[in-house]
C-alpha cells in the first residue's frame, strides 16, 4: 500500500456562485421579521379554481389551464361571471395559517392568466367585476393584521390576458399587433403601486413569471427600484429580476435583484452560509385547485419539510389552493392543524433559528440559537430514534453544558439528558426518553460558539478505476481551531483499507496512494492519539471496461446521429417509445437544430459513441430542461426535470471502440439549452467530437 498526500487544505465555501444584497444594516432590518417568522402559507387562487383541473374531460391540469388547456382569452374571461366565493371568510383563513404555526401568507393578487384578485383601478379584468365584488386582498391584510401576521402578494410579470403584454401564448389566434411591451411595464408598475400602497404595511413581494425573454434585467431592476422607493420595508423575491437559477432558486451573481432566492419544490441539498432563501413547495402535485389531485403529502413528511429547509438557513412557504367557494381543500386543513400541534410543541427550535453547524446528520437535522454570552443551544431534530438508545452527534468539540427534551426544557421536572464525550463525539444517553414522532426536539447547550470537525475529504478522480487508481486525504483547514479565536490543532490523518475504523495506531497519511484493486479507504483526524474528526469513507471499485459492440461493420456506418422530434407538454422526459415522432433525421451531433418550435418539444439521438481507447469516460450533459443519456441500457447521465441550464455528469468505463449511445431530452418553457461533452482516459474536458459520433446508413 502506497501514502497518502497529507494536505490541511483551507477549503472555502463551495456554495455556486451566488450572490446576496449588499449586507449591511438596512438589509438585515428588513430582513429581520422573516428571518424570525421561517414558515409562512402561500396561496394560489384565483378563475382557475373554477375549472378545478378539468377542461373537456382532461383532469391534470392546475393554475396553467389557460395554456395547458389552449383556452382562448375571451373563452376564459368567461370565468369570471361564475367567481362567487361565497364561503370565502378572511379571518378563518388567516386562522388556519396561525394555527399552523405561520407567520406570514403570501397571496397570489395576479397569477399568469393576468386576472387581479383585488380591486385595480387600471382594469376591469379583476375580482370587482365578478359577482362577488369585494376585494379580497383588503379582506385578507386587514384579518392578517388584525392576528399578527405578515401579507405578501404573489405577482406575476407573465400576463397571459393584458394585450400589451408579449409573446402571446404559442397557439393563440390573439393578434400581436399594436402590443406595447412598454405600456404593458407601465400597467405592471401601477397594480404594484397599488398593491404596496392600499393595503397597509406589505411583508412581501413575491414576483413570478420573470422567465420570458421580453422581461429583461433593466426591467427587473426597475421594478425592484420602485418597490424599494414605495415600500422600503417591504422584501421583494428574486424572481423581480433574471438572477434565479431556475427551479433550484437561488441568485446568481452579476448584481441580479433581490433579497432572497426561491427553489421551488425542492430543499437546497446544503446549507448556504450568509444566504437568504425560501424553499416553496405544494402539499399535492398542483399550486392551484385540482379537485382531482388527492395525492397530498403526509403532515409528518411536511414537518420534516421545514426542518429540513430551516436546517440549513432557509424559510418554508407551504402552498394551499383554495375552492372556488372559498375554502381550504380539507386534506389542506387536516395537514395544517397537525404542523400546528407539532409546531406548538417545538416552534422555538424553528422560529429565528439559523442552519445548523453541521454538513450533514445520519439521524436527522440541527438548528441553532445563540444563547446569552458566547454559549448555543443546538436543536437536535431526531428524524430516526436510535434502537440502542445512544444519539452520537458526530465532529463537535464542545463541552455540553445542559441537554433535555425541548418539550421539558425550563420545566423544574425536566429530566436532564446525559451527555458524554466519546473521542470526537457527543454522545446523547436516550434510553428513558420517550420519543415525539414524526420529529423529536433535543434541546443540547454547549459552551462557546460550535466547533465542528468534519470528516476528512478523499479525494480520486473517479469511484471507479480500470488499471489504478491515485487517492489522497485531507481536512478543512478552518476546522482545526475553536471559531473566531486560537491555534489551529496539530492533527494526524491516520488510515485502513479494510472498511475499518482508523485507530491511533493506524498508519499515518504521508503521500498519495496507488490503487490496484476494490479498497475503500477509512481516513480519520487524530490529536494526542486521541479521534478528533468523524471517519471519512469511500470506495474505489476496479471494473472491467465495457466491451465494445462488434459485428456490424462500422464501414456501414454514418458520421453523426439519428434524431427523433416530438412535440408535448411535459414535466419530465416522457417514454418517447409510446409517442410517435413529428420528425425524424440526422445531425452531426447533440444540438437543438432539428426543433420546429420553442417549448413544448422533445428529442431523441440515437447512435454510437466511438471510444478511442480502454478506460474511463465522464460524460457530461447540460440541458434546460430534462435530459438523459445511455451507453445501451445503462443510465449514465440522469439530468431529468425542469430546470435552468444545469450540466450533470457520468462515469463509465468503456473499452476502445463504438459503443451504442442514446441521448433524450425535452423542453417546456422559457430558456432552452442542450450540450454533450467527454471526458476520455487521460485528456481534458471538451465536446463530443463529430468524429466520435456515427449512426448506422438510413
Ligand atoms: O408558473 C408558476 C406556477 O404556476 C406557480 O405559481 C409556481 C409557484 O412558485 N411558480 C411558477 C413556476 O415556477
Amino acid at each position: 500500500m502506497g501514502r497518502f498526500a497529507a494536505m490541511l487544505v483551507l477549503c472555502g465555501c463551495a456554495a455556486a456562485a451566488l450572490a446576496q444584497p449588499a449586507p449591511g444594516e438596512a438589509h438585515d432590518q428588513r430582513m429581520a421579521w422573516w428571518r424570525e417568522a421561517r414558515f409562512g402559507l402561500f396561496i394560489h387562487w384565483g378563475l382557475y379554481a373554477i375549472p378545478a383541473g378539468e377542461w373537456q374531460g382532461a383532469t391534470g391540469h392546475g393554475e396553467w389551464i389557460m395554456h395547458t388547456a389552449q383556452i382562448p382569452v375571451e373563452e376564459y374571461e368567461r370565468f369570471r361571471e361564475r367567481f362567487n366565493p361565497v364561503r370565502f371568510d378572511a379571518d378563518a383563513w388567516v386562522a388556519l395559517a396561525a394555527e399552523a404555526g405561520m407567520k406570514y401568507i403570501v397571496i397570489t393578487s395576479k397569477h399568469h392568466d393576468g386576472f387581479c384578485l383585488f380591486d385595480s383601478q387600471f382594469t376591469d379584468y379583476d375580482v370587482m367585476s365578478t359577482p362577488f365584488k369585494r376585494d379580497i386582498m383588503k379582506e385578507l391584510a386587514a384579518a392578517a393584521q388584525r392576528r399578527g401576521l405578515r401579507i405578501g402578494w404573489y405577482h406575476s410579470i407573465m400576463d397571459w390576458h393584458h394585450p400589451d403584454y408579449l409573446p402571446r401564448r404559442d397557439w393563440e389566434r390573439r393578434s400581436a399587433a399594436g402590443a406595447d411591451f412598454d405600456r404593458y411595464r407601465a400597467h405592471l408598475k401601477n397594480q404594484v403601486r397599488e398593491l404596496l400602497t392600499n393595503y397597509g404595511p406589505i411583508g412581501v413581494m413575491w414576483f413570478d413569471g420573470e422567465w420570458e425573454d421580453t422581461w429583461t434585467h433593466a426591467h427587473g431592476l426597475d421594478l425592484f427600484g420602485l418597490c424599494r422607493e414605495i415600500a422600503p420595508h417591504t422584501i421583494v423575491n428574486n424572481r423581480v429580476d433574471k438572477g434565479r437559477a431556475g427551479m433550484a432558486g437561488l441568485t446568481l451573481e452579476g448584481g441580479f435583484a433581490g433579497d432572497f432566492g426561491t427553489p421551488e419544490q425542492e430543499v437546497p441539498p446544503t446549507g448556504l452560509p450568509g444566504v437568504d432563501w425560501e424553499t416553496c413547495m405544494t402539499m399535492n402535485n398542483h399550486w392551484g385547485y385540482n379537485a382531482r389531485d388527492l395525492d397530498y403529502k403526509s403532515a409528518d413528511e411536511l414537518i420534516r419539510t421545514l426542518v429540513d429547509v430551516v436546517s440549513k438557513g432557509g424559510n418554508f412557504l407551504l402552498n394551499v389552493g383554495p375552492t372556488a367557494e372559498g375554502e381550504f381543500p380539507p386534506e389542506s386543513v387536516e395537514r395544517l392543524r397537525a404542523v400546528g400541534a407539532w409546531m406548538r410543541l417545538n416552534g422555538p427550535s424553528i422560529y429565528g433559528t439559523q442552519a445548523g453547524p453541521f454538513a450533514a446528520l445520519p439521524w436527522g437535522r440541527c438548528t441553532q440559537r445563540p444563547l446569552d454570552g458566547d454559549d448555543t443551544r443546538l436543536f437536535l431534530h431526531v428524524f430516526d430514534w436510535p434502537a440502542d438508545g445512544r444519539l452520537v452527534v458526530p465532529g463537535i468539540a464542545n463541552t455540553p453544558l445542559h441537554c433535555s427534551l425541548l418539550t421539558e426544557l425550563d420545566q423544574p421536572a425536566a429530566r436532564l439528558i446525559g451527555a458524554r464525550r466519546d473521542g470526537d463525539a457527543l454522545v446523547l444517553t436516550l434510553r428513558d426518553v420517550e420519543p415525539l414522532p414524526p420529529v423529536t426536539v433535543i434541546a443540547l447547550d454547549v459552551r462557546g460558539r460550535p466547533w465542528v470537525i468534519p470528516a476528512p475529504i478523499i479525494s480520486a478522480a473517479d469511484d471507479v478505476f480500470v488499471d489504478d487508481l491515485e487517492a489522497t486525504a485531507s481536512i478543512d483547514g478552518h476546522a482545526l481551531k475553536p471559531p473566531d479565536r486560537g491555534e489551529a490543532a496539530s492533527v494526524t490523518l491516520r488510515y485502513t483499507t479494510d472498511g475499518s475504523d482508523p485507530a491511533r495506531n493506524s498508519p499515518a497519511v504521508s503521500g498519495p496512494v496507488r490503487l490496484r484493486q476494490t479498497t475503500t479507504l477509512s481516513v480519520r483526524a487524530f490529536r494526542d492519539d486521541a479521534p478528533f474528526s468523524p471517519v471519512g469513507r469511500r470506495t474505489f471499485t476496479r471494473v472491467t471496461p465495457r466491451p465494445a459492440i462488434s459485428g456490424a461493420a462500422a464501414a456501414e456506418r454514418e458520421p453523426g446521429l439519428a434524431y427523433e422530434y416530438y412535440e408535448g407538454d411535459w414535466q419530465r422526459l416522457p417514454n418517447f417509445d409510446a409517442l410517435s415522432p413529428a420528425r425524424r433525421g440526422h445531425v452531426d451531433g447533440v444540438s437543438l437544430a432539428p426543433r420546429a418550435r420553442p417549448e413544448r418539444f422533445g428529442l431523441r439521438f440515437r447512435g454510437f459513441l466511438q471510444a478511442p481507447r480502454d478506460g474511463v469516460y465522464r460524460l457530461h450533459l447540460r440541458s434546460d430542461d430534462g435530459s438523459r443519456l445511455y451507453v445501451g441500457d445503462q443510465l449514465v447521465v440522469e439530468n431529468d426535470g425542469l430546470h435552468v441550464a444545469e450540466e450533470r455528469t457520468g462515469v463509465i468505463a468503456l473499452a476502445a471502440g463504438p459503443h451504442p449511445v442514446t441521448i433524450t431530452y425535452f423542453q417546456r418553457t422559457g430558456d432552452v439549452d442542450l450540450a454533450l461533452a467527454w471526458t476520455p482516459p487521460g485528456e481534458s474536458k471538451a465536446p463530443v467530437p463529430p468524429a466520435a459520433l456515427r449512426r448506422n446508413r438510413d
